[in-house]
């Protein structure tokens, strides 16, 4: 009997082969891909920043946790798929410039993958103009991730590239990341926030829609 709980623990211990080993028990036992994102994998990721904030946990401890959060995430990615309706569109999202977090764009590029849309991946440490080459490449929305307060100011001036190359009236943006809020949206022009995944892949359909 595969434990939830279990695979907590081995994400924070980052025991990665574990963790598939565990996600993989768990969808046999017929647990919900959805319920095992987020009460193992990313509540466990939760858990990891606390540590680190706290001083119990340094990078490698980090490193080590996503490695296995990803292992996690390998195996369910064919299970988190949307079942809502289809809605074809290309969006192109990374995460910007400065800020090498991907685990939550990667999540939201899975879940738009699942429900339908071309998602152009354009990594990590994105700098402006090739968001901009995106938007000249044909996506229809650009979504921009950050996890740091320090890498917030880049989606600002990633609208601003946008703006500067006559693109905005061609392409949506919508951001997203742990410290990113609404309001921080709206301060600086992009067209939607999203909190998680989920919502994320809504917010894309009603933008392109
Ligand atoms: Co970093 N890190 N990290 N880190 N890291 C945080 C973000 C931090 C909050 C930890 C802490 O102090 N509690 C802190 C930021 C503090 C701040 O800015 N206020 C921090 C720091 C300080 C740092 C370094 C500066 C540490 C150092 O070197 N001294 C450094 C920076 C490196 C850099 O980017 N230049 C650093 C490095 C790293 C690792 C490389 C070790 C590793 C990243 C590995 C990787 O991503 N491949 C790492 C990790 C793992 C974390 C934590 C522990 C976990 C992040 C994560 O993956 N969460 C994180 C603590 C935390 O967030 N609690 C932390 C799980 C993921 C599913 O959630 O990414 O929030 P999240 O994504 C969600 C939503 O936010 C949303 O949907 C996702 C799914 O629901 N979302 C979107 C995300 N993007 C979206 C885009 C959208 C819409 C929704 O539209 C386009």
């Amino acid at each position: 009997m595969i434990e939830i709980e279990t695979i907590y623990k081995n994400v924070i211990a980052g025991q990665a082969q574990e963790v598939e080993q565990g996600v993989q028990g768990a969808l046999d036992q017929g647990i919900e891909a959805d319920v095992i994102l987020n009460e193992s994998l990313i509540s466990a990721m939760g858990e990891v920043g606390k540590r680190f904030e706290e001083g119990e946990f340094f990078v490698p401890e980090m490193l080590i946790s996503a490695r296995a959060m990803k292992a996690g995430l390998a195996i369910l990615k064919p299970y988190l798929v949307d079942s809502g309706v289809e809605s074809a569109g290309i969006v192109a999202i990374g995460t910007v410039q400065g800020d090498l977090h991907d685990i939550g764009k990667n999540l939201v590029a899975v879940m738009l993958e699942g429900a339908g849309f071309e998602v152009r991946d354009l990594g990590v440490d994105v700098p402006p103009e090739t968001f901009v080459d995106a938007a000249k490449e044909g996506a229809q929305v650009i979504g921009l991730s950050a996890l740091l307060t320090t890498t917030m100011p880049k989606m600002e001036q990633t609208i601003q590239a946008l703006r500067e190359a006559n693109v905005l009236n061609k392409v949506s943006v919508i951001i997203g990341g742990a410290p990113v809020t609404e309001s921080y949206a709206q301060q600086i022009g992009a067209d939607a926030f999203a909190p998680d995944a989920s919502s994320a892949t809504r917010a894309v359909r009603q933008l392109i829609e």
